[in-house]
């Protein structure tokens, strides 16, 4: 009897009194308690009848429970939908349809619009700060939970990335890629029962979730665990941390505060970036501030990390290392698939036991993106140099990445497009010092047809998470176009680098 993925993150603790989360401003959860918590959550989804390979869906703010309920879904042999708190109920109603979970836990002031969108699931609520129906129930439960038999290939969570022609696609990841993962880089990056993580990023992505949380399980270390990123509480707690994981706006932001220096910092060990490009030059001003070289890594959704600068070793600016141990990379030419010479820029495609088993119920798409031989088609454009670094040096997919947080053009398009008197739309990112990007439309309107920016702004945003918002919408009398008719989103992009000078 054994479970890949909970026995050796959470199950091995079970008795352990070793704190685990160091909630901001709450009492510590020790391993055991927390195992404890995960073990009375499962008591109430099986007395849902939920059953293996049921999904679960988590729209909820960052909380110990909240946190539990990830714990629970992997005891259970349950699969993990989390989904970004951002999320409007028109972007829920999809991922809910599609991924048709068997309960669903959201914050009650959610519950009522949910209430909609069910598909046919359970509800239950949990707030902010732990209370709700969720939490009630757990609290009844009574004696233990045996955990449930899971194997490699079972999946223990899908998590969903927007397509670039449209719907959003479930990537289903199963307990062995998480593991596997896991145990890669919680050796790389030299983790150890004493080490500390801040973590302060969102537990609804790859990042905060496995990344993160992951490493710490296994390593058996604790977090000081942070509801959001807050510039000032990051510099409060960093004395009592070893590493942190953030997203390259996290370390732009502690670099815009004086007091973060050698002195703040001189006692951490270690802190990584990835999710999106860190400059070279954040790279060399943080060093230079803080005497700690950054370590970058690459990864995503579809397999989890891929790539890493070293512990030991050089951290070199401007690219994300080398291959994980496990993990294949190579460059193709991305028109015929064949492999590219050393040093050549092409595709990046990945291979490996951190790669996902495709998307949830789209085996078009899973073909497209992922060959028989087992490599994915990562969309990120790359070379590697002569010493073996990977270098990201664009990105073939339309996408925009914002803070870390990933923008589809496409899904933004299709709602403006749909807007009476637009002709059409091109969506883009352009620069911006604290988000890494940000997020322009122009809109082509019909002939006769006046179009004022706020209404277009006003008409899409109600099925927006707030952070896909274009912060500008300007309206021109057409769209730059090759020879092949296909907008020229390099051409927008050069000419609204200049942030608050709209041309046209
Ligand atoms: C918040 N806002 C954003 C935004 N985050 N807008 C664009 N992009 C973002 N990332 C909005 C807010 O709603 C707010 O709107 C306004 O911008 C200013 O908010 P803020 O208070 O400055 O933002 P903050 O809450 O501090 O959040 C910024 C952030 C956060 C960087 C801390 O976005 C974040 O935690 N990002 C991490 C995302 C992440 O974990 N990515 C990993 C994906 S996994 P208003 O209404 O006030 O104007 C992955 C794989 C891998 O990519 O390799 O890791
Ligand atoms: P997501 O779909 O949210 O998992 O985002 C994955 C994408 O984030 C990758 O395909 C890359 O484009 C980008 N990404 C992740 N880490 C890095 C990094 N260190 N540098 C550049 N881009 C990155």
């Amino acid at each position: 009897m054994s479970n890949v993925l909970f026995d050796p993150l959470f199950g091995r603790h079970a008795d352990s009194n070793a704190p685990f989360l160091m909630p901001d401003g709450a009492a510590t959860l020790s391993y055991g308690t927390f195992v404890s918590l995960s073990a009375r959550l499962a008591q109430v989804f099986a007395g849902l009848g939920l059953i293996k390979g049921d999904r679960v869906a988590l729209q909820v703010a960052k909380s110990p429970v909240a946190l539990a309920v990830y714990a629970a879904c992997l005891r259970s042999g349950l699969v993990l939908l989390p989904l970004n708190t951002a999320y409007t109920t028109s972007e829920l109603s999809y991922f809910i349809g599609d991924a048709d979970p068997g309960l669903v836990i959201c914050d009650e002031r959610q519950a009522t619009a949910m209430a909609d969108i069910l598909n046919g699931a359970a509800l239950h609520t949990l707030n902010a700060d732990g209370s709700g129906s969720l939490t009630d129930a757990a609290a009844g439960m009574q004696g233990t939970h045996t955990v449930m038999d899971c194997a490699a290939d079972d999946l223990a969570a899908i998590l969903y990335t927007s397509g670039t022609t449209g719907r959003s696609k479930g990537a289903m990841l199963t307990h062995a890629n998480l593991l596997s993962n896991a145990q890669a880089l919680a050796d790389l990056w030299q983790f150890n029962a004493d080490d500390v993580l801040l973590h302060a990023l969102p537990i609804f992505h790859t990042h905060g979730l496995f990344v993160a949380v992951n490493v710490l399980a296994l390593s058996g270390a604790a977090m000081l665990f942070h509801t959001g990123f807050n510039v000032e509480n990051l510099l409060r707690d960093l004395p009592c941390a070893t590493v942190l994981m953030g997203v390259p706006t996290f370390y732009t932001r502690l670099l815009a505060k004086p007091g973060f220096n050698r002195d703040a910092t001189s006692h951490m060990r270690l802190f990584v970036s990835g999710s999106a490009p860190l400059l070279a030059d954040t790279h060399t001003q943080f060093e230079d501030r803080t005497g700690h070289r950054i370590l970058e890594r690459y990864g995503m959704t579809e397999t989890n990390m891929n790539a890493s600068n070293p512990c030991d070793g050089e951290r070199r600016p401007g690219t994300v290392g080398f291959a994980l141990p496990g993990t294949e990379l190579r460059i193709t030419d991305s028109d015929t698939g064949a492999e590219l010479p050393q040093g050549q820029t092409g595709m990046i495609e990945v291979r490996g036991p951190n790669v996902f088993h495709g998307y949830w119920r789209m085996p078009e798409k899973t073909a497209a993106e992922l060959r028989a031989n087992g490599f994915f088609i990562t969309g990120d454009l790359g070379q590697i140099d002569p010493d073996g670094y990977l270098m990201i040096v664009g990105r073939q997919k339309d996408l925009i990445i914002s803070g870390g947080y990933n923008i589809y053009p496409k899904e933004i398009e299709v709602l403006l497009d749909a807007l009476p008197g637009v002709a059409e739309s091109a969506v883009f990112g352009v620069a911006d010092a604290d988000f890494g990007e940000a997020t322009i439309g122009v809109v082509v309107p019909e002939p006769g047809c006046p179009l004022d920016p706020a209404a277009l702004l006003a008409g899409i945003t109600p099925h927006l998470a707030r952070f896909k918002h274009p912060r500008r919408i300007v309206v021109v009398d057409d769209l730059p176009r090759n020879a092949m008719g296909k907008v020229q989103k390099n051409i927008l992009r050069q000419t609204y680098a200049a942030p608050g000078e709209p041309p046209g």
